[in-house]
């Protein structure tokens, strides 16, 4: 299941690790723009020489409660950073924008791959990403960052994320967007209490059987305090096992901060998935 991320191929049938590139204000809060950058290249660095197959690199916090930015201020903050990484690195870089702009500009400095958490919902987002010919990961997010996590409610959480996801890939390929360039992702945190999210983990292998690769996005994530008892700076250990059920249960792609700890977990479950084949 080979999918192309603007030149570089990546067989999706087995795990790959994503590593998480916030290049927010609070990510890298001190220094100019050249300090910025230099500060994100290195740790996209060291994310590659870890294991990381993408780069996932965000100029917009989607965390509950945060606020949106500027559409120029975004481009300031990704492009840099976008163009550092594809002069240098061997690695697909992801986008993690909604906002059309970006998403065009991003791809023209060397962006393989458009993380929307909105699942291209702004206004033209779509349109975009089909000029932009690259893949694109749909995420589904009950409410907006400000809101979704007051009291999120389903009658059938599976359903209801299975439903509105194909919903988008009707309405994007329709708009010119390749079947073979779509992946899914259940927004693991996004409008979702810790009950929803264990249904929607334990829900993989369904997600998958929709007929589209599925990214994973855990790491760190509320529920996993809400499981543990720890804070975000302890969440490594149940990241970890997080990771290790999503790729287990068949997801291609894995988003993570701590990705040295995470290729390693992923290794185990390829090395004895090619063992039982
Ligand atoms: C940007 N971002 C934050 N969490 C995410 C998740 O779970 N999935 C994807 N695709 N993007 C995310």
């Amino acid at each position: 299941m080979l999918m192309n991320f603007a030149g570089r191929s990546l067989d999706l049938a087995q795990c790959h690790v994503m590593g998480i590139l916030n290049v927010t204000p609070d990510s890298f809060s001190d220094g100019g723009r050249f300090i910025r950058r230099d500060a994100a290249l290195m740790q996209a660095r060291r994310m590659v020489s870890d294991g990381a197959a993408f780069i996932d690199v965000g100029g917009e916090s989607t965390r509950p409660g945060s606020s949106p930015v500027s559409v120029q201020e975004e481009l300031d903050r990704v492009c840099p950073v976008v163009e550092a990484i594809a002069a240098e690195l061997d690695a697909v870089i992801s986008v993690d924008t909604s906002t059309p702009e970006v998403i065009a500009e991003s791809v023209r400095l060397g962006a393989g791959l458009i993380n929307d958490v909105r699942a291209l919902q702004r206004d033209g987002a779509v349109r975009a990403a089909v000029e932009a010919g690259v893949p694109v990961c749909l995420m589904h997010m009950k409410g907006q960052p400000g809101d979704m996590q007051v009291k999120p409610g389903y009658d059938n959480v599976n359903r209801e994320v299975a439903s509105f996801l194909m919903s988008r890939v009707r309405l994007v390929e329709e708009a010119g967007v390749l079947a073979h360039n779509i992946l899914l992702d259940p927004g693991f945190g996004f409008g979702k209490s810790l009950d929803h999210n264990l249904q929607l983990l334990a829900a993989v292998e369904q997600m998958r059987a929709l007929g589209y690769p599925v990214l994973a996005g855990l790491s760190r994530k509320s529920m996993l305090g809400q499981i543990t008892g720890r804070d975000v700076s302890e969440r490594l250990p149940a990241s970890l096992a997080a990771a290790t059920i999503a790729a287990m249960k068949g997801a291609s792609i894995i988003r993570v901060h701590d990705v040295r700890e995470t290729v390693d977990a992923v290794k185990v479950v390829t090395a004895m998935e090619v063992m039982v084949q």
